[in-house]
């Protein structure tokens, strides 16, 4: 049998080391009853916006906090923190996705204890981004109204990799004679089964329904947790 290619191998073991460090990232949140969510999706479809409106509505009752990656500025991390919450920026250069390692150590002096939610923004990506475990509870998927409908089709490993979809700038959808079940049905051809929320950052509808979804996930998360300990 030939071995594998050399650039096979180093991949492999490039993304078993992530595992290892992911894995121990989704204990630390356990252990701290942190819901960590990460939102990935195409640059523009609106992550950022999404998560300055919900950093704002959770910010009254909940201890949350931002990790947002970009190849460079500090452009987000800068929106982000008008919401009063603890963000930062990790620069990524050249590299396409953030890696576990990448969130431990914007980690490093965070007390998790202290936090209730943790929203990682992942680099603009529609395929890098779906091979790195980022130890998150919770993926979102973000697809734009502005994007197409068929995107779930040509990039369907990011979706099979996301736990939940979200359709943002439900605003535009009119705008650009978007075909919301055209877009439903490609999200569940590829994802069987795939809760979908739609939402606009910009008028905020829709936005109640994602942050009760995000509440009951917290809430089921920690339950198991206990359940897990004792
Ligand atoms: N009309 C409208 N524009 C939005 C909405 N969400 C984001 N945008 C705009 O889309 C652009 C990209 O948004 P951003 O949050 O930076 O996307 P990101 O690259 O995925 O983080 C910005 O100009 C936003 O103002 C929305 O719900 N409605
Ligand atoms: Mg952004």
């Amino acid at each position: 049998m030939n071995p594998e290619p050399r650039l096979v191998e180093v991949r492999k073991n490039v993304l078993k080391q992530n595992d290892v460090l992911a894995r121990a990232l989704r204990e630390r949140f356990r252990e701290a009853g942190v819901l960590a969510v990460s939102l990935v999706s195409s640059p523009g479809s609106g992550k950022t916006a999404f998560l300055e409106k919900t950093l704002t509505l959770l910010h009254a009752r909940y201890k949350v906090a931002a990790l947002v990656g970009d190849l460079a500025t500090e452009n987000d991390a800068a929106r982000l923190a008008r919401s009063q919450a603890p963000v930062k920026q990790i620069l990524t250069g050249t590299v396409c996705h953030l890696e576990a390692a990448m969130v431990q150590n914007a980690l490093d002096g965070w007390d998790l204890n202290n936090l209730d939610f943790l929203f990682i923004e992942n680099v603009g990506n529609l395929v890098c981004p779906s091979s790195y475990d980022l130890g998150e509870d919770l993926r979102f998927v973000l697809l734009s109204v502005t994007e197409g409908e068929d995107k779930p089709l040509k990039y369907p490993t990011i979706f099979n990799s996301a736990d939940t979809a979200i359709i943002t700038k439900s605003d535009l959808a009119a705008a650009v004679e978007f075909d919301e079940a055209a877009a439903r049905r490609n999200i569940q051809a590829v994802r069987p089964g795939m809760e979908i929320f739609k939402l606009s950052a910009k008028t905020g509808e829709g936005m109640p329904a994602v942050l009760e979804y995000l509440e009951g996930r917290r809430a089921y998360s920690r339950r198991e947790s206990v359940r897990f300990a004792t």
